[in-house]
């Protein structure tokens, strides 16, 4: 059996990660058994998670799984793609990782870290969990300086996600799912950022901003229905 070490169910989302949820979500697309169980970034290769445990073999970024999944247990996840479907699908995927992300942990930790320390870390015993927020508080601040968005103003990053979330509901137009009836690899990526901005209880500005396109709240309840059942 597959075991995928990521986070604990919280803040009304079956995983407060974006890229754990996205593997949840590949792993619910490709039909092959697996388990979710909470792992530990400080043991992950990357210092990150999610990861993918098969066996022997240890999977770690959410894009390898996905790879790992095709090449090794045959998986189709993108077999109904044109190549120019594909490339779309990677420039989506890309903005979705690499931007919006970013500008969903700004709203998420750095305008509300309190709240993230009593959501998220509350099953901390409270004398540790202070100090480990501390610590995790300082390297997400830093990775966002580093990646540049948390520079800017937060009327800009809400401006710059919005752009985002504009293009993903023009894209998906009237479809059910990014290139149709069936979600792709690309819908996984996009469910695991929609689904954490838009349904989670971390309220923002960037979810009420998220909320007014109503198609992509349809999209992540769609999603939520088709692969998971939830
Ligand atoms: N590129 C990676 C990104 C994974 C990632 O950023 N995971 C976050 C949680 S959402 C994490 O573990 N962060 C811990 C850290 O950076 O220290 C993937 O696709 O799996």
């Amino acid at each position: 059996m597959l075991i995928l070490k990521s986070f604990e169910p919280a803040i009304n989302v079956r995983c407060p990660s974006a890229f754990g949820l996205k593997a949840d979500a590949l792993l619910a697309m490709s039909g092959l058994e697996y388990k979710v169980v909470p792992g530990d970034i400080r043991k992950s290769p990357m210092g990150k998670l999610p990861v993918l445990i098969d066996g022997k073999k240890i999977i770690a970024d959410t894009s390898l799984i996905q790879k790992y999944l095709e090449n090794a247990h045959g998986v189709d996840f993108d077999g109904a793609l044109t190549s120019e479907q594909r490339a779309t699908a990677k420039a989506i995927q890309r903005m979705v990782e690499n931007h919006l992300y970013f500008a969903m942990v700004h709203f998420r930790w750095i305008e509300n870290p309190e709240r993230v320390r009593d959501t998220l870390f509350k099953n901390i015993p409270s004398l540790p969990r202070k100090f480990i927020f501390k610590m995790v508080l300082k390297k997400v601040k830093q990775a966002n300086e580093g990646h540049g968005i948390s520079r800017h103003d937060l009327s800009d990053i809400l401006a710059f996600a919005m752009e985002d979330l504009e293009a993903l509901s023009v894209l998906l137009g009237a479809k059910p799912f990014m290139f149709g009836k069936k979600p792709t690899s690309v819908d996984a990526s996009v469910f695991g950022a929609l689904e954490n901005i838009i349904n989670s209880t971390e309220t923002s500005d960037l979810q009420d901003g998220a909320r007014g396109f109503e198609n992509l709240v349809e999209y992540c309840d769609r999603f939520r229905d088709e692969v998971f059942n939830d």
